[in-house]
């Protein structure tokens, strides 16, 4: 056992801390967050038990996207709505799994947050114990609950996610950086992984569903054909399934990230207020950039609460080729 105590950056006192910074702050973003810690907690506890405790598996139910409802999408989701029932400062809470949005809060004047999530991000990887995640945006209450949700992206005053995989970690922003946080089984508690993160400006990594490639739409074809037909290109190709699990890879080493529109699915896939929007913001924080190939992500105004979006995030290099090969057409 070291004789010198380890000193733990816990994520409560990181926030206290970056909090003391800001004496306007009443410090109820810092509970929201602190309560996305404990959501994070819970879920990863399902996770590491999912396969001995019958977890797996489907619910026999189909949610608002059409999709098969997996009983950890369930869980995931009750773990969201569950924690922020009793926190009187938000107001409402968004999911990809409820067609509506649930109100906890009944006297919405004196409540300041709503939150919006993915609880379980890469589903189709959770019956086969690969890497999923969490994603969340928090906005402002703004006067009643839709003039809050139909904003642009750039309205939000938070967003994150959390890794389920090989470690847990926690990964947010407030609009002043990108920190990570890992969990540390052992005392149960988020602590500093790193701090301030930055995106290189142009990376190592390409992540898209090549097997879509003929589906796409010429610029989409034309900018994956440009990156890889390079003699020199220095990428490499990791698709894993979950979002979140690129995403993160692309922070740390850059690259681009992309789920673009297909022919007949003009809008492709993700959700923009609680897939794109948050990593969007994660990406811009930490130097990188997101865009629908056409527009800035957080300049897009909503028009739905499941509204889908073609989505590409990265390094700014990468997405200004990408947007480019828009331009260009
Ligand atoms: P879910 O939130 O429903 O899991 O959908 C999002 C997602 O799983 C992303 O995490 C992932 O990058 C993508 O969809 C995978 O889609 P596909 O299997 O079509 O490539």
């Amino acid at each position: 056992m070291p004789t010198t105590p380890k000193k733990y950056t816990t994520l409560g006192r990181y926030l206290v801390q970056r909090q003391q910074g800001h004496p306007e702050a009443s410090g109820e973003l810092t509970r929201v967050l602190y309560q996305i810690g404990v959501v994070a907690k819970i879920i990863s506890g399902y996770m590491r038990r999912a396969a001995i405790e019958g977890l797996l598996g489907y619910t026999g139910e189909v949610n608002v996207q059409g999709e098969e409802v997996k009983k950890l999408d369930e869980l995931g989701n009750s773990a969201f709505v569950d924690a922020f029932e009793y926190v009187d400062i938000v107001g409402a809470i968004v999911s990809e799994e409820m067609e509506q949005p649930v109100i906890v809060s009944s006297d919405f004047s004196r409540e300041k947050y709503v939150v919006l999530v993915d609880p379980i991000d890469g589903s189709s990887n959770l019956d086969v114990d690969c890497t999923v995640g969490s994603i969340f945006s928090i906005r402002s209450y703004s006067g009643s609950l839709e003039k809050s949700l139909l904003q642009a992206g750039s309205t939000q005053v938070a967003a994150g996610y959390i890794m389920y995989g090989s470690s847990v970690l926690l990964v947010y922003s407030v609009g002043d950086g990108v920190h990570s946080f890992v969990l540390d089984e052992q005392i149960g508690e988020f602590v500093l992984d790193h701090d301030d993160i930055r995106m290189s400006d142009q990376g190592k990594i390409i992540s898209t569903n090549f097997a879509n490639y003929s589906k796409w739409t010429p610029p989409v074809r034309e900018f994956f054909d440009a990156v890889t037909g390079e003699l020199q290109n220095h990428y490499s190709l990791r698709y894993s399934g979950a979002l979140v699990a690129d995403l993160h890879q692309i922070l740390h080493r850059g690259g681009i990230y992309a789920y673009p529109e297909e022919d007949k699915k003009p809008q492709g896939k993700l959700r923009l207020l609680y897939e794109c929007a948050p990593l969007a913001m994660i990406a811009e924080q930490a130097g990188g950039a997101g865009t629908s190939g056409k527009m800035r992500i957080n300049d897009i105004r909503p028009e739905g609460i499941h509204q889908r979006v073609p989505f590409a995030v990265g390094s700014r290099q990468e997405i200004q080729k990408y947007e480019t090969a828009y331009r260009r057409r």
